[in-house]
């Protein structure tokens, strides 16, 4: 059910040869989505009402969903559900609440200082999905960050469901009342990126696009970036978990199967020094896998190239082993997990010890689950405030100040071959460089 790579011995020179992992071909996608894009940049709301029509078979007068249907949904909203929305809102909350930046003032020389001032994007957009994965902890995870750093405003697009007369997903309707979030729209795909990037007579554009989506989503705002900003494009869900011998094996299968639940090509490996857990957790995954709902898909998961059992002569090789893979969750079920997850370099969230399962990060750790895919984790981070911030540094100089600078900026334009920099600076001082 699940492959076996034998790492024990000496490592390979390029661990990331031998460590499986999907791709998607975001790419091939580009061409199909620009013609889309450009029909929605020139002609607005009716572009898009067409081409929901053509793509999601709904026949929508406005995009934007009324109030009503927002609150409604919430009112609607299993008791259950809507308290743990809240909960997991509010631990959220707490955590992105720390990672607010303040202003740092640095005196440089007498008389002159840089500040760093860390100003909120104006207006963001954020893309949920709807079909086979609506996640309204995804709502969540999106706008928290945005609201704790203060972004002024914030818009959600969703694609219209048939069975829902063409709103969105009511969870998703409910998690945006939750969160106080009342700009949505009923709009998918690439034309929901479009919309948001060039703005449309229903909707202003918006200067930053969040959020997960399928191929089409991807492809457009990786065409749109520049015009908006991104965030990273999010592949499909990982998780690697190191163990040893203490790991118990039927923790380990639940966890691996937990996220292989996501889609047939996410990604399951276990790096063990133990044989012996190994062969415990093979034995037990198909057991646990015939037992869930979506066997078949985790079974597709479990068994591709992307998933597997790498086995190293000990923590240390494992260390090196996960680095490289740099995954998008990394569970540490070792003795002393803490100490060796203290260890870890490339991961886009750790979940240390045997009671922090990547499911509790999905939904209540506080965490963000939004978190860099496909090795990304050794360049980047998951969603943040910081991610919607901008640090814009303010130069503030006396006239005493600039004059200390002075020789210094006229030697290097010089040496740059770019005398018209230092002439700025000598037109201050009557065209002599102050001594
Ligand atoms: N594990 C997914 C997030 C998620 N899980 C949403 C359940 N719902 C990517 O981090
Ligand atoms: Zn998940």
């Amino acid at each position: 059910m699940i492959s076996r790579i034998d790492l024990r011995g000496s490592l390979p020179a390029d661990l990331r040869d031998v460590l499986p992992r999907a791709e998607l071909d975001v790419e091939a996608a580009l061409e199909k989505v620009r013609p889309i894009c450009e029909d929605v940049r020139h002609r607005g709301a009716a572009a898009v009402r067409e081409l929901t029509a053509r793509f999601d078979g709904v026949e929508l007068e406005s995009a934007r969903v009324p109030a009503e249907a927002i609150t409604r949904a919430l009112e609607e909203l299993d008791p259950a559900v809507r308290a743990a929305l809240e909960e997991s809102i509010r631990r959220a909350r707490l955590v992105h609440r720390d990672q607010r930046r303040t202003d740092t003032t640095t005196q440089v020389v007498p008389g002159g200082t840089v500040t760093e001032r860390w100003v909120p994007v104006d207006r963001v957009g954020l893309y949920v999905p709807g079909g086979r994965a609506v996640y309204p902890s995804s709502v969540v995870m999106n706008v928290v960050p945005a609201q704790e750093a203060g972004v002024p405003s914030l818009a959600v697009a969703s694609p219209p469901q048939k069975e829902f007369g063409g709103l969105p997903h009511p969870t998703i309707l409910a998690a945006c009342a939750l969160l106080g979030v009342d700009e949505v729209y009923a709009v998918g795909g690439a034309q929901a990126v479009a919309m948001f990037a060039y703005g449309t007579e229903e909707c202003r554009p918006v200067t930053m696009v969040t959020g997960p989506g399928n191929i089409w989503v991807a492809a457009a705002k990786r065409l749109l970036k520049g015009r908006i900003g991104i965030d990273s494009e999010a592949g499909p869900t990982e998780i690697a978990v190191l163990a040893d011998e203490t790991a118990d094996p039927v923790h380990v299968a639940a966890d691996l199967i937990s996220q292989a639940e996501h889609d047939v090509i996410a990604a399951s490996v276990l790096v063990t020094t133990s044989v012996e857990l190994a062969d415990a957790v093979e034995k037990e995954l198909p057991g646990q896998v015939a037992a869930t709902r979506h066997s078949e898909r985790i079974t597709e998961a479990l068994a591709g190239r992307q998933s597997g059992i790498v086995l190293v002569s000990d923590i240390e090789d494992g260390l090196r082993v996960v680095d490289a893979y740099a995954a998008e969750h990394l569970e540490i079920q070792t003795a002393d997990a803490r100490a060796v997850a203290a260890r870890v370099r490339n991961a886009g969230a750790i979940f240390v010890g045997p009671y922090a399962p990547v499911s509790l990060g999905d939904y209540m750790a506080g965490s963000n689950h939004v978190l860099p895919t496909g090795g990304c984790a050794c360049h980047s981070s998951g969603l943040s405030v910081q991610t919607f911030l901008r640090g814009i540094h303010v130069v503030d100089y006396s006239r005493e100040a600039l004059a200390g600078a002075a020789p210094y900026v006229c030697a290097l334009a010089d040496a740059e071959d770019l005398p018209a920099h230092g002439a700025a600076i000598r037109a201050r001082f009557d065209w002599e460089v102050p001594a």
